[in-house]
């Protein structure tokens, strides 16, 4: 990876991702795009940034070959919960976008990094300990388009010999842009709430459990997966990746270590319920760890401490 192209870089995920790779590969070499929502201030600063609609392949074709770019981040997505709200939308943003960084890649010979998620499965998929090869029916608009974008990877390595690598992403946990339109969203707001009300009200039942994995995680799993020796993948798009799985009381039993007064109420929304039922409870990840070494550093309760320090910290600003 040379010089990389960050699409979809004021999101929950694209924030932080740019600056680690700036880190590592250096501020001149990661160019953050962004649409819509403007990026962060420091993004604008610390390196190249470009206005870019990669629902349009011109839009993307010409910031590709301005930068010279050989690897792209795809981090443009409408999330299951929003998708649900406008279909068409979503499945038009999440597929064009995924087919034109797939095209360009096949021109320029490169290589593209697409997550897939846990919303790739769906109510006839084992939910627990969920194999990497598995029964793939989503019943989300979101889950199919991550689905078919999974297919188009493998077919574009195996038709064009384009590099293109995935993740399936758990709900990811952070503190530095919120998330948006997600059904595992509440695990992000409810340290937020925690902080400031001492209170939160759960939008997902009791006995949800999900798979999840704090930022710092999901930032190292992409990059040692395209940084993985490609003689060693057997599975490209996607690879399952956890750090851990809970439900709402779990996660506010690790709260409460820190805040004890903290208090958990319910009120679920019926789509987002019928949503996170029909995802794993568990991923089984050993084909990422046995494939290209993935090893979580944070669980429940280091992640929780972290949290609860940053977010502190934010909001007393
Ligand atoms: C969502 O909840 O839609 C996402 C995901 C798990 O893909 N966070």
């Amino acid at each position: 990876m040379k010089n990389i192209l960050v699409i979809g870089a004021a999101g929950q995920i694209g924030s932080e991702l740019v600056p680690y790779l700036r880190k590592i590969y250096g501020d001149n070499h990661v160019v953050a795009t962004y649409n819509h929502t403007p990026l962060p201030q420091e993004l604008m600063e610390s390196g190249p940034s470009a206005k870019v609609n990669a629902t349009e392949g011109n839009s993307l074709n010409e910031v590709v070959r301005k930068h010279n770019i050989d690897t792209i981040f795809n981090l443009v997505a409408v999330l299951s919960a929003k998708g649900e709200a406008n279909p068409a939308n979503s499945w038009k943003i999440n597929m064009d976008t995924t087919f034109n960084c797939l095209e360009i890649m096949k021109e320029v010979k490169g290589a593209l990094f697409t997550p897939s998620s846990i919303g790739a499965f769906g109510p006839t998929t084992p939910l627990d300990h969920t194999p990497q090869d598995t029964i793939m029916r989503p019943t989300t608009i979101y889950g199919i388009s991550k689905v078919a974008g999974e297919l188009l990877g493998d077919y574009y390595y195996l038709k064009y010999g384009v590099d293109a690598r995935g993740l399936r992403y758990p709900g990811i946990i952070s503190n530095v842009t919120l998330p948006g339109g997600g059904t595992t969203d509440y695990a992000v707001e409810i340290y937020y709430e925690a902080i400031k009300q001492k209170k939160y009200t759960c939008n997902l039942p009791a006995g949800t459990f999900l798979d999840m994995m704090y930022m710092p995680d999901a930032l190292r799993s992409a990059v040692e997966l395209m940084e993985a020796d490609p003689s060693k993948l057997i599975h490209r798009n996607c690879f399952n990746v956890t750090a851990m799985s809970f439900d709402p009381e779990i996660i506010a039993a690790a709260i409460r270590k820190y805040i004890p007064e903290f208090v958990l109420e319910y009120n679920p929304d019926p789509i987002k319920k019928a949503i996170a039922d029909s995802w794993p409870n568990s991923m089984d990840d050993s084909a990422a760890r046995n494939e290209w070494g993935w090893k979580p550093e944070y669980d429940l309760d280091s992640m929780t401490r972290d949290m609860i320090e940053k977010v502190s910290l934010k909001l007393k600003k």
